[in-house]
């Protein structure tokens, strides 16, 4: 697909497992996916990205895939996902899937067969390193805690995970594994399927000296992002990857890619950059703590229109990025980015505003539709999350009491957008009939979909709205390709910006602030497009000039002259 096919496009994000149960086991399916269409086509979504379906242990969350070529049976069958796909498409929906490449699970057949036979070719598809003196080959911390390091029993190897020791990372200098990967996602485009989101892909590139780094932690270890962010070639690797499987479908690709070297940012997603785009954390980055969630620093409104704005003016020289508010790994923007006083379904609309007309593509996650926030959680056995685990254990161990090191994991813990989505006010919102595999988020009962089907003034029917604008003949043009340009950045509480282009020039204004504030405007409105607190107040008078006011939480979005 060229830009002009996919930069007009509104994505969403389904994370199966907490998405819709048909059969009452608690967890979600593809029966439930596809009964949801019409509400998604409703919504104004073209694509839909599918967190991982395949077959996992689930250790993961089916981010740890245990064949390439089969669903997991919790969500059902490959009848039913080919049953997915013709229905989307009868919707002129386009199905993208989740591309974990950059690691398998412990118990796929290649792995199975490396471990059997450690010097044998399936162990070159991986990296069985020997250790140092009884020790692990050198001193990286995986991502989700302890040495990327494990023994391969009955040996005096280690095979390297950068994630969880049950996702060993794959050995991207092999051709063979490089052609088994290339095969398995031309038989997913063979299928039918749109194109992918890729996972953690970066992380393909190992340095195979594999050099120890300087400590950085309490542990005696160091986190292994640095070799990937000292590593020369991931490029090549990437090419390779497209030249033999997207490229010759016109698929649509978007990264996750943490680490990349800014001046690299035009080979990512330039005009024949190695995907189509990729996600923009500037956001969510501004939370990464030196040593974990515990000392994340806490989210300042500057910074973080700062981070946005000029990530925006960044981009816009070379290409597109995908905007999120959240997604399965990060808290509910609601929670996040809004202060307390705006938590709520007039702060839910204003963020949203702002994400969906952001240049870029937007990407909105299952339930963001209808504000739903961070759940309140007890006690650490109430988290699935091998990463919230993990953190909490780092806090302690850095001297939080139990409350505090929960009251962190509350804050960042990435099963806060992995509890069920709130379709309704009955029993488990409606997610299942049977036991969620998740907690529920208590507050159902005032945040859910039906509720919201039936008040025109809800977040939902605000983002049908909304989503509606962004694709309306008449600014259509504007949003999908007019430039980006801020505006009242000194103004304390604001976040504002036009949308330029040849005809258009559009100019949105959000008060974050909890004072109603007062904005002086450039140029005289023709017409409003959107706002989320009924009436606009511009006045025009000759005293007042051209003087819009706006109330806390109120987000306005004025076509100018
Ligand atoms: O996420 C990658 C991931 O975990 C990053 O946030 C990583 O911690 C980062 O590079 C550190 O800077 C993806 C998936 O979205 C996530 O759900 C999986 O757990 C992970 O990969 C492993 O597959
Ligand atoms: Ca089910």
């Amino acid at each position: 697909m060229s830009r002009k096919q996919w930069n007009d496009k509104v994505v969403y994000q389904i994370y199966p497992k907490s998405f819709l149960d048909t059969n009452g086991d608690g967890i979600g399916d593809l029966r439930g996916i596809i009964s949801k269409l019409d509400y998604l086509k409703d919504l104004g979504i073209d694509m839909i990205w599918l967190s991982p379906i395949y077959k996992s242990p689930f250790v993961d969350q089916g981010y740890d895939i245990a064949d390439y070529y089969a669903i997991a049976e919790e969500f059902g069958t490959m009848e039913e996902f080919d049953k997915l796909l013709a229905e989307a498409k009868k919707r002129d929906i386009q199905i993208i899937m989740d591309l974990v490449i950059n690691h398998c699970s412990d118990q796929h057949e290649w792995f199975q067969k490396a471990l059997a036979d450690p010097e044998g070719e399936y162990a070159d598809y991986f990296f069985f390193r020997e250790g140092k003196d009884g020790n692990p080959p050198n001193n990286y911390r995986s991502y989700f805690g302890g040495s990327c390091w494990e023994p391969v029993p009955g040996t005096n190897k280690y095979y390297f995970h950068m994630f969880a020791k049950e996702q060993p990372d794959l050995n991207w200098e092999n051709p063979k594994l490089r052609q088994e990967l290339y095969d398995m996602i031309n038989w997913w485009l063979e299928k039918g399927v749109a194109g992918f989101r890729i996972d953690a892909i970066i992380n393909i590139k190992k340095d195979p000296t594999f050099p120890d780094f300087e400590p950085d932690g309490a542990d005696g270890l160091t986190g292994c992002w640095r070799m990937v962010e000292s590593v020369d070639g991931v490029g090549d690797l990437l090419e390779d990857l497209k030249k033999h499987t997207f490229q010759k479908y016109d698929a649509f690709t978007v990264g996750e890619v943490f680490n990349m070297r800014d001046e690299e940012l035009a080979e990512f997603i330039g005009e024949d950059g190695h995907f189509s785009t990729i996600f923009d954390f500037c956001a969510h980055n501004l939370s990464d703590g030196e040593h974990g969630w515990y000392d994340a620093p806490p989210l300042n409104f500057q910074r973080w229109r700062e981070a946005i704005v000029n990530s925006q003016l960044e981009i816009q020289n070379c290409g597109y990025e995908a905007n999120i508010i959240e997604n399965h790994d990060e808290p509910r923007g609601v929670s996040r980015f809004l202060p307390e006083y705006a938590r709520t379904p007039a702060g839910a609309k204003m963020l949203g505003t702002v994400s969906i007309l952001l240049r870029g593509i937007p990407f909105i996650y299952q339930g963001q539709e209808i504000g739903m926030q961070n759940a309140v959680w007890n006690s650490i056995e109430e988290y699935d999350d091998i990463s919230t685990k993990d953190q909490y254990r780092i806090a302690r161990e850095a001297g939080l009491s139990e409350k505090e090191a929960l009251e962190v994991c509350g804050r960042m813990s990435r099963d806060n957008a992995r509890t069920p989505v709130q379709w309704d006010a009955g029993e488990h919102a409606g997610f299942t009939e049977g036991t969620p595999w998740i907690k529920v988020n208590p507050n159902y009962k005032e945040i859910n979909v039906t509720d919201q089907e039936n008040d025109p003034d809800s977040v939902l029917n605000y983002y049908r709205r909304l989503i509606a604008v962004r694709k309306s003949p008449e600014y259509k043009e504007v949003f999908a390709s007019g430039k980006f340009v801020p505006v009242f950045e000194n103004t304390e509480s604001v976040m504002a910006f036009y949308r330029v282009d040849a005809h258009k020039r559009i100019l949105l204004a959000a008060n974050f602030g909890k004072e109603t504030t007062t904005l002086k405007l450039e140029y005289p409105m023709k017409k409003v497009i959107l706002s989320n607190q009924g009436s606009v107040n511009i006045d025009t008078s000759e005293h007042a000039g051209n003087t819009l006011t706006l109330r806390s939480c109120e987000v306005v979005v004025l076509d100018c002259e």
